[in-house]
């Protein structure tokens, strides 16, 4: 398998997460987004949105959609499992990691920020000001959801955390100030423990650069 992928992608780093959960260790291409490599004819035969992660399987077809590759990949490999095994927890696990998937991080998106800045001719204060919203409130939707145990619903990781890591590491780099959510901060910080995570964090990477400046 081919993980599509770059290092400050936060649905890449979903991915890598559940990759590392599981102990699978795949082949890595680097997109480059800042250089605008999702964009390049090749890449839009891997993923016609242009966007990163991708998984390439070994017969070449090609998944997409950051929870929908991290499904197969647990269907696959079942080992451990990356929802509570309780059906109602597994709901409301679902629904974080869909609430940050689907209602937060679009809006921070790096293509949503271009069109801000090239089209609708916005500033970069007026940008940072939409993200630092966006976040926030959607952050303070997960606070008053999750019931850390000592992760979001139990004592394993499951999707829930897989994707509020990376939403939380966003956060930070976008500076919403984290005060306000002692949960999430806790969660936060017992992911920040786990080898998996700590496998798959962004500096962790080989195309991770030092001073790349925001988004
Ligand atoms: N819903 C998609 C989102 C993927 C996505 O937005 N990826 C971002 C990086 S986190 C990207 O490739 N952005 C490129 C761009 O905005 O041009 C998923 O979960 O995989």
């Amino acid at each position: 398998m081919i993980l599509y992928d770059y290092w400050r992608s936060s649905a890449a780093y979903r991915v890598r997460i559940a990759l590392a959960l599981k102990g699978l260790v795949v082949e890595r291409r680097f997109v480059h987004l800042r250089d605008g490599a999702q964009k390049t004819p090749a890449y839009r035969r891997k993923n016609p949105q242009q966007l990163v992660p991708a998984l390439e399987l070994d017969d070449g077809s090609v998944l997409t959609q950051s929870l929908a590759i991290i499904d197969y990949v647990d269907a696959i490999h079942p080992d451990p499992r990356l929802a509570p095994s309780d059906a109602l927890l597994a709901a409301r696990a679902r629904a974080v990691a869909l609430a940050i998937a689907c209602d937060i991080h679009p809006l921070a998106n790096l293509r949503v920020a271009d069109f801000m800045r090239d089209e609708l001719k916005l500033d970069e204060d007026r940008i940072a000001g939409w993200r630092r919203h966006w976040i926030a409130s959607g952050l303070e939707a997960i606070e008053a959801t999750i019931e850390p145990a000592p992760f979001c619903f139990g004592s394993a990781p499951t999707i829930a955390d897989i994707c509020l890591a990376p939403q939380v590491f966003s956060a930070e780099r976008f500076g919403v100030p984290l005060e306000p959510f002692p949960k999430i901060r806790s969660v936060s910080a017992i992911c920040a423990a786990h080898p998996a995570f700590v496998a798959a964090h962004p500096f962790k990477q080989p195309d991770a650069e030092a001073t790349a400046p925001a988004p």
